[in-house]
């Protein structure tokens, strides 16, 4: 069966909060969120997740820390006397997670499997903790097609390395398609949230996510190459004749698993290197450190202005 599925759009409740569509999760005595370190049976999850409106998903455990820190400010959200933020995952050895009032902030490692097992577990936490309407971001890094490096992209939409606008995954040995749709609301809200003065442009664009930094992305100085400059080239040049502006490795399965589960979502990285100019990222550590800010940026503008209409 390769036939793409289609959803409708009725997967949550009337209240807004998440449906699972896995019907074995409510017959279970308790459901053990292993990666998170976390489960309905030892944990009160309504009580430690509930007021839960945003998700925000980024590759390492130290920039979600600091994102952590960033919208604590940005909100004016204040830790209880006497205590700091502390990373609930931590003994899962796996993710870090940290809760600053309503936002979550979760650290999803490389890749599309990586970011696969904790959305499942993410999703299902929403779930147990009765949260409603909740809006997941990543905010992340990329490689620019065309683009400046520094450049912040609002993923439009999500291919993979063939193009395909779908994650397809085999499931019991058959391949299964799933449509990876970002909320085009959201996306909008953001790219309207970019100042004019901001040093440096916010676009918007179609985003290829690879299973590999180096020749899935088209890069010469893996391990292995078996292509010729020209062939880079020319494959470079037709992503970017098809629109895509930046390559990462995890959109495709942001996508497609948030739209199943009917979470509104949106896709915010920002360009490390243009891939028209080289493979390697060799900007000084400084400048990257700014750069990963600027996603930051965007996204904690649009929290606080969400939490300013309430
Ligand atoms: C961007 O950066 C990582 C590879 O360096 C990967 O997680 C991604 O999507
Ligand atoms: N992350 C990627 O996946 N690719 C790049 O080129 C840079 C960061």
């Amino acid at each position: 069966n390769e036939e793409t599925q289609e959803y409708d759009p009725a997967v949550r409740y009337i209240d807004g909060s998440v449906r699972l569509r896995n019907p074995n999760i409510e017959l279970m005595d308790q459901d053990i969120l292993y990666h998170l370190a976390l489960g309905s049976g030892s944990h009160d999850l309504v009580e430690m997740f509930g007021d839960v409106k945003f998700v925000c998903m980024g590759g390492t455990p130290k920039r979600m820390e600091q994102f952590a820190h960033y919208i604590m400010k940005e909100i004016g959200h204040k830790l209880p006397a006497g205590t700091t933020l502390l990373d609930i995952s931590q003994y899962s050895y796996r993710y870090s997670m940290y809760k600053v009032g309503p936002v979550l902030s979760i650290s999803h490692g490389m890749g599309i499997p990586s970011v696969g097992i904790l959305l499942h577990e993410v999703i299902k936490l929403m779930y147990h903790a009765k949260v409603k309407d909740p809006i997941f971001f990543r905010i992340g890094t990329c490689g620019g097609i065309n683009v400046e490096g520094g450049t912040v992209v609002i993923s439009e939409e999500a291919v993979d390395g063939m193009l395909r606008t779908y994650l397809e995954v085999p499931v019991l040995g058959k391949l299964v398609r799933r449509p990876a749709k970002l909320d085009r609301q959201l996306t909008r809200e953001l790219k309207a949230l970019a100042h004019r003065d901001d040093p440096y442009d916010t676009i918007v664009g179609k985003t290829m996510c690879t299973c590999d930094f180096y020749e899935g992305q088209a890069r010469m100085d893996g391990a292995f190459c078996e292509f010729s400059e020209q062939e880079r080239m020319d494959y470079l040049n037709e992503l970017h004749s098809n629109g895509v502006v930046n390559i990462e490795m995890e959109s495709i399965a942001f996508a497609a698993l948030t739209h199943l589960a009917g979470i509104k979502s949106a896709v915010v990285c920002v360009t490390l290197i243009d891939r028209f100019k080289g493979d390697q990222v060799m900007a000084p550590k400084e400048v990257l450190d700014e750069w990963q800010i600027r996603p930051q940026q965007l996204v904690a503008r649009y929290i606080t202005r969400y939490l300013q209409r309430k």
